[in-house]
């Protein structure tokens, strides 16, 4: 393990479900939900809801009118309860068999101005021919509807760094427009709730937290309270020197939720603190919501287009194969398609000890310094990399032919081989600050402290392989083995 990945894991290790206390800008209590005895309340619990708020006591006069809708919610299965009382909108939901409720100021928008800018965001995702427009119509909406400065659209890789696809702001803020930000910046276990939990917001990062206090029974045997799914969640510390480092007083950010996997975050930012009333943060959850199934939507298309694409080079592939003497005189006659089933530069067949190459491919000797290399190791069936020089260091020499490279293995017994092919492409990628540069003083992380745009030349990686050209290599290894075995069958049965 080196140092970053030390630094990654202590980030990771901080249980950020429990942190015992709340955000100032609202209220929370326990009840049980039996008889609504209050087993925990903030400190700050009694100007919300009453001086007669008592930690072993019935519930607050105050909620005497929403008793019983408070019962039949927990009896149905509704994750959330949320109603408005006077000037505050109190909100609802369970945590490990206890209600916890919470209270926040409402704001002015009403539900009627809410419910017209969400029809007019409808209207307007539905026009979006790409995913481009409809991440930055988002990004638009988002920032008209709760006046942050700046409104980002935040990608993850499969690494899980993140990269901005799409930007509306004021111009308080610098622009953070395509730059790229390290993995660790948020980590996996807040990613995972980030997945189980779409939204969360810190109106003032500079914030005094306000403890939970537990009274004699407290609910949860002593443990601390599971706060996931709580709107008023105290964040970790670290993060909020992260927003201090990067000049943000408030921010909000919005999980989007693809295939279930966290695709992206929507994430908003003032340098004042800022506050976005409940009402409000639900609106834009929809936003948000709708953005991802419209990316889906759009992403799953493509996907197919291109599954029929490869789908007839693969039917014209097979032709070629089974009218042949043997298969790879076949693919041989159509090297065109063959490179074209999986979108590669080249292409090289090795069988019976020959090698055969099509398009752009390293030497004969250098293919076979793969193959011995990929005979080497464990026996996978399909090998696929987008740097085979992080693997194999000897591959550095012919990257500009072989950075990529998709091989499939066609025989136990023999030395054949199907390899794909992909050159070296160089990118330039921005960094909001230098990625390496993660501070360690007093025994604990620090995020860095500049988010100036710092480019790092990225080499020896070629274009990445798609879910449907993987698949279309599975396929054709699938097809190969299958005609090699009925030639086998019908050669056995003209000798027999
Ligand atoms: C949380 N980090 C977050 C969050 C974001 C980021 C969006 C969610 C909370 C929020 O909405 O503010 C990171 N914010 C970004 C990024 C951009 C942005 C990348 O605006 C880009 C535009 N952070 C560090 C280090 C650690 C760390 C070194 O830099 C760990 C030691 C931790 N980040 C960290 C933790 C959380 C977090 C623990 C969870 C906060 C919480 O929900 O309690």
């Amino acid at each position: 393990m080196d140092r970053s990945e030390i630094n990654l894991e202590s980030c990771a290790q901080e249980p950020i479900h429990i942190p015992g206390a709340i955000q100032p800008h609202g209220a929370l209590i326990v009840l049980r939900p039996t008889d609504l005895t209050v087993l925990q309340a903030s400190r700050n619990a009694g100007a919300f809801f009453g001086a007669d708020l008592r930690l072993g006591g019935p519930a607050p006069v105050i909620l005497d009118p929403l008793n019983d809708d408070i019962r039949n919610w927990h009896e149905s299965s509704e994750a959330v309860f949320q109603t408005d009382i006077s000037d505050a909108t109190l909100t609802a939901h369970r945590s490990g068999g206890l209600v916890i409720l919470e209270v926040e100021r409402s704001g002015a928008q009403t539900l009627g101005s809410l419910f017209a800018r969400l029809r007019g965001f409808a209207q307007v995702l539905s026009t979006q021919a790409d995913v481009a427009g409809s991440l930055a119509a988002a990004a638009r909406f988002v920032h008209d509807l709760t006046g942050f400065d700046r409104v980002l659209v935040y990608k993850f890789d499969d690494d899980w760094n993140g990269h901005v696809v799409a930007e509306a702001g004021n111009g308080r803020l610098p622009s953070y427009l395509d730059l790229r930000f390290p993995a660790g910046d948020i980590p996996a276990q807040a990613r995972a709730l980030y997945a189980a939990n779409r939204l969360r917001v810190i109106p003032d990062a500079s914030y005094e937290p306000v403890p939970i206090d537990a009274g004699r029974e407290s609910g949860t045997a002593g443990s601390p309270l599971d706060l996931s799914f709580s709107q008023l969640r105290s964040v970790s510390p670290v993060h909020l020197e992260y927003m201090h480092n990067m000049g943000t007083a408030a921010s909000m950010s919005m999980s989007i939720i693809i295939d279930g996997r966290l695709w992206g975050l929507v994430a908003c930012h003032s340098a004042q603190p800022h506050m976005v009333p409940v009402r409000v943060r639900d609106a834009c959850d929809f936003i948000v919501q709708s953005l991802a199934m419209r990316i889906a939507a759009q992403v799953h298309s493509q996907d197919a287009t291109r599954r029929v694409e490869l789908a007839r080079i693969s039917g014209d592939l097979l032709r070629a194969m089974t009218s042949a003497s043997s298969w790879s005189e076949g693919l041989e006659t159509l090297p065109k398609d063959l490179v074209a089933q999986v979108g590669a530069s080249g292409a090289a067949i090795i069988a019976q000890g020959e090698c055969h190459k099509v398009g752009i491919t390293p030497t004969d000797d250098e293919v076979r310094s793969i193959v011995g290399w990929l005979s080497g190791r464990a026996d996978d069936d399909i090998f696929a990399t987008t740097s085979l020089a992080a693997d194999f260091p000897s591959a550095e020499a012919f990257a500009g032919e072989a950075s990529g490279i998709i091989a499939i293995r066609l025989s136990e017994l023999y030395e054949n081989w199907l390899i794909w092919f992909r050159p070296e492409v160089i990118r330039t990628v921005q960094w909001a600050g230098d990625p390496h540069k993660i501070v360690q003083e007093k025994g604990r992380i620090h995020p860095r402290k500049s988010f100036q745009a710092w480019s790092e030349n990225v080499r020896l990686h070629s274009q990445a392989w798609s879910e449907a050209e993987l698949s279309a290599a599975r396929d054709l290894r699938n097809a190969i083995v299958g005609i090699v075995l009925r030639k086998a069958e019908e050669l056995g049965e003209l000798t027999s």
